[in-house]
């Protein structure tokens, strides 16, 4: 029922399936204009951080230019960056998110 060509291509899905899908980190670029308020406030809403840890990676950002806001699957990660600059956008702020595979 099964030639050899097939059941080759199904033992190469099965490994496939047992890998761990790619990850990719959120980061967030600084700039001069946001205030640091509202980058605290982007932080807690869209990456579930509490204030302090929320404080913590925004003050990394500020003096170190970049940071990671979190690790995700593809699809996970598109949708934070996609929210985060939208957000950004609609109050005017130049705040930058943007994803790397890991
Ligand atoms: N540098 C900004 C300021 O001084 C604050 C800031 C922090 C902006 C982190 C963006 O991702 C950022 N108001």
């Amino acid at each position: 029922p099964h030639t050899d060509g097939e059941q080759l291509k199904e033992r190469q899905r099965e490994e496939l399936a047992l890998q761990p899908p790619p990850m990719y980190k959120v980061l967030l670029n600084n700039d001069d204009y946001t205030p640091m308020d509202f980058v605290v406030e982007v932080l807690q809403h869209f990456f579930n951080m509490d204030e302090d840890k929320a404080t913590q990676v925004m003050m990394a950002v500020h003096y170190q230019g970049k940071g990671i806001c979190g690790i995700f699957t593809a699809e996970i990660a598109e949708t934070k960056v996609a929210q985060v600059n939208q957000y950004a956008r609609l109050h005017e702020h130049p705040l930058l998110c943007s994803m790397e595979q890991e």
